[in-house]
């Protein structure tokens, strides 16, 4: 086996002196003096708070250097605003970047803490959601590495995403605590605070004939202050910031209503300011939940750009240079009523007129597209958005009079592409359009794989594609190599430094040269070994957790991601029942030793999501308990996904299941963690698998399924789902037993609606898949026994993914839209 301390001899860029016993001294001065504790009583806990200030600090000073940098070179800063930022734990990334991981390790042991063990209790910042979350935070470590200026934007959500709870299969929804113990990372900037306004009215001051001013008069107001954390890049090349806001009241008390006896209604004002940064992704399923998001959108919006106005005119004497020294990329729409908030800010606060704010503001920001439902570019109802942003709602009728006015009489669009591409929804209830506001607002538009880029020009964005043809660009998601190969799989790591040298550290592309060693027996034999070592500690993982026990050289099989019918969950449940009822029918056969193991959370108001998760519950312990299967199959729902337990998750995956509806993943990021971590892949032609085919090679990659193209076909012919489960005998059983009950009995119809839907429309296109998905989980298992093949095939998807590196990514940003760095 490989040595576990595979960091060792990483060249530190800490500019201390860095022994293990200066980092011990420093450990137990934090320890007694910021944390006031005597080591003989520390708890865990005080151990890794002193560790990570010990580490902070060692951040800060290169933390300053950066700063200082920017400011001596007048380099273009990069601002990325985004609602989410999915960080999960910090220290190994911290510690990993700066090459301080063996003195930091070795500091601890000298007090008998275990590194491993501290680790493990930092919360996990589940500030986001699912992908794009997780990929801002990707970018952030990215950015650092490649040494761009930069800062995140976003909002310091007291409760991040809830944490998932089972009761009897069922998912339960509780607030996560991440801030129970503080947040040693962090340093609040009380100073740098902005007020944000909501409501009101606005005034108008006619200066002079020519010049009319806007005033606009809000009716409440919070104050937005920031809480800084520092970023270090790999080697400790530069550290950037995540600013995060956190929401504060004017008045934290009305002192007359209390002293009156009102003592609740004289923390109202305070309890409605502090909701603001309570949670991520408040329901919207109500008018309250509805404005609550549009102010958390608003409130982080105005404060970010606030700041970023204030930092520029610190160095530069006007607006005139703020797309030349400024890049704000919006993260999704969330962000999007920053567009019309930079001209208010313009107009109102500085004095420019609106032509002069518009051209500014189109030459900065820049905007990405994360996906092509339509239920997730955001519209808001315009009563609502006039209500809450009165002035906002003026600019944007003023931007959609210049946008249209130019389309008809320049571009001379019919009136049906311009409806198409109005900032106002006019087809029902009139609604702001935040992804056209976004669109029209940036002079860059992009898409996060090539295909979901050209489905971008063909579908939501057509006629505004064709209005401004340049705008539209790609750039493929990708993945940070530090938390995804050398943190979370130190043993693959060293072996391939072992293998191929260090180049790939710095270039990930480098990897490629392990294909060297694809078809070696010595070399198949230590990466067997190692993904073996990982699946027992997924096994054991799950048996503490779960108790239920794996067999750690059955295949395992993995497919775990936000809950949701796109993704296809169902139809991997399906398969699985049926391949169940072959087993038990076909005991003469060698059947391949499966474990299939799903993890996601749904959202709490997606009934079906919901009600898929239950499924796969129930289907487990059906499965897991029935002696006649011999355990050559398992089922597991792991609960309460998240990013650390993706990183323990990731590196035991022999099978990635990445299957959903084509045309519906704008690109994926989990497809490339597994594929480098050495899993074959089974997908369909969808988001960036189809780039992940073209670096891996068709024969190391399993697709299967029905093409976009094909999906928009029979989508808009219809299609008969009947009849497609009818001929095909093996889904027609599975799904005849997921309705009937057998995997329900305390509840025989609980599953009939969601099975319904598959006979009756099939949107998703799962009964439309299955023979084809379930024929190449057979081929699957044929490679599987062929040990040779399989470990050729996975050993040629780790080399072959050094492409799908985020710095990849970032550099394209970078040369292409931002023009920084
Ligand atoms: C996700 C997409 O669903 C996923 O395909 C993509 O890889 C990821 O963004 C990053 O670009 N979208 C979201 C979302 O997470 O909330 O729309």
């Amino acid at each position: 086996m490989v040595n576990r301390q595979s960091n060792e001899a990483i060249p530190s860029a800490a500019p201390r002196a860095s022994s293990s016993s200066v980092l011990a001294q420093e450990i137990i001065e934090r320890l007694t003096y910021r944390i006031g504790k005597d080591p003989k009583v520390a708890k865990p806990h005080d151990w890794l708070t002193a560790a990570i200030l010990v580490v902070r600090d060692r951040i800060t000073d290169n933390w300053m250097e950066s700063t200082r940098q920017v400011y001596a070179t007048n380099a273009k800063r990069v601002y990325y605003l985004s609602l989410e930022f999915l960080i999960g734990r910090l220290m190994r990334d911290a510690v990993t970047n700066i090459g301080l991981m063996d003195e930091l390790r070795e500091a601890l042991a000298s007090f008998g803490v275990d590194i491993n063990i501290i680790a493990g209790l930092e919360p996990d910042a589940a500030l986001g959601n699912g992908g794009l979350g997780r990929l801002a935070a990707c970018f952030m470590e990215s950015m650092a590495t490649v040494d761009i200026p930069a800062y995140g934007y976003g909002i310091r959500y007291v409760h991040g995403l809830f944490r998932q709870q089972m009761a009897d299969g069922w998912q339960v929804e509780l607030p996560e605590t991440w801030l129970a113990h503080g947040n040693p990372w962090e340093f609040e900037r009380r100073e740098s605070s902005y007020e944000i306004g909501f409501g009101g009215s606005v005034e108008t001051v006619n200066i002079d004939e020519e010049i009319t001013r806007y005033v606009w008069k809000p009716a409440d107001r919070v104050i937005a202050t920031a809480c800084d954390t520092p970023v270090v890049g790999w080697r400790g090349k530069r550290t950037n910031t995540l600013r995060l806001w956190t929401a504060h009241p004017i008045d934290p008390i009305l002192l007359d209503a209390f002293n009156a006896g009102d003592h609740i209604g004289a923390l109202r004002e305070s309890n409605k300011a502090e909701s603001l940064a309570r949670v991520l992704y408040p329901a919207d399923a109500t008018p309250a939940g509805q404005e609550l998001r549009l102010r958390q959108e608003f409130f982080f919006s105005s404060a970010s750009l606030q700041d970023i106005l204030r930092r520029h005119l610190q160095q530069y004497p006007d607006f005139t240079s703020l797309p030349d020294k400024v890049a704000i990329q919006l993260n999704d729409t969330h962000p999007a009523v920053s567009v019309s908030e930079l001209i208010r800010l313009l107009m109102d606060i500085h004095g420019l007129d609106f032509e002069t704010a518009w051209d500014i503001t189109r030459h900065t920001f820049a905007y990405t597209n994360h996906t092509l439902l339509p239920e997730a570019l955001e519209t808001w109802p315009v009563p609502l958005f006039e209500r809450l942003l009165p002035r906002h709602m003026q600019i944007v009728y003023a931007i959609n009079a210049k946008i249209l006015r130019e389309a008809r009489k320049e571009k001379g669009l019919s009136d049906a592409e311009v409806r198409s591409i109005s900032l106002i929804d006019e087809s029902g209830e009139r609604r702001v359009r935040m992804g056209n506001l976004a669109f029209v607002g940036s002079h860059s538009v992009n898409g996060v794989s090539a295909l979901h880029t050209e489905l971008m020009k063909e579908t939501v964005f057509a006629d505004l594609h064709k209005l401004y043809p340049a705008r539209i660009n790609n750039k493929t998601n990708g993945i940070t190599p530090r938390r995804w190969l050398m943190q979370c799989n130190p043993d693959l790591f060293g072996l391939i430094r072992e293998s191929i040298g260090d180049e790939f550290m710095d270039n990930a592309e480098a990897l490629q040269a392990l294909d060297a060693f694809a078809d070696k027996k010595d070399f198949q034999e230590k990466f067997a070994a190692i993904k073996r070592s990982n699946k027992v500690k997924l096994a054991q993982l799950v048996q503490s957790r779960m108790g239920v026990r794996l067999d750690p050289s059955a295949m395992f099989d993995i497919q775990i991601k936000r809950i949701h019918e796109y993704k296809r969950q169902l139809l991997n449940i399906v398969e699985a029942v049926a391949l169940y009822d072959q087993i038990r029918s076909h005991p003469e056969l060698d059947w391949v030793p499966r474990v299939k193991l799903f993890a996601g959370k749904a959202a709490p108001s997606y009934h079906n999501a919901k009600l898929i998760v239950k499924l796969a519950n129930d289907v487990a312990k059906v499965i897991n308990n029935d002696p006649s299967v011999r355990g050559l199959l398992k089922v597991v729902f792991v609960p309460n996904y998240n990013v650390s337990l993706a990183e323990i998750i990731v590196p035991a995956a022999d099978l990635s299941e990445q299957i959903s509806t084509a045309g519906m993943e704008a690109s994926g990021t989990g497809n490339m963690k597994f594929a480098l971590n050495g899993a074959l892949t089974i997908g369909t032609l969808d988001g960036a698998n189809v780039e992940m085919r073209d670096w891996v090679g068709e024969e190391n990659i399993k697709i299967f399924g029905m093409t976009a193209e094909e999906v928009a076909k029979v989508r808009a012919e219809g299609h008969n789902p009947r009849a497609i489960i009818e001929q095909s005998s093996e889904l027609s059983q599975a799904l005849q037993a997921i309705a009937s009950g057998v995997f329900s009995p305390d509840d025989r119809n609980r599953f009939a609606g969601l099975i319904d839907g598959l006979y009756n429309h099939d949107w998703f296109m799962v009964a439309a898949d299955f023979d084809a998905y379930s024929k190449a989980q057979r081929e699957i298992d044929t490679i599987w026994t062929d040990t040779g093949s399989w470990y050729s095939k996975t050993i040629r998807n780790t080399a072959r993914m050094g492409w799908f590196s985020s710095d990849r990514t970032i550099r394209q940003y970078a040369g292409e839209i931002w023009r920084a760095g």
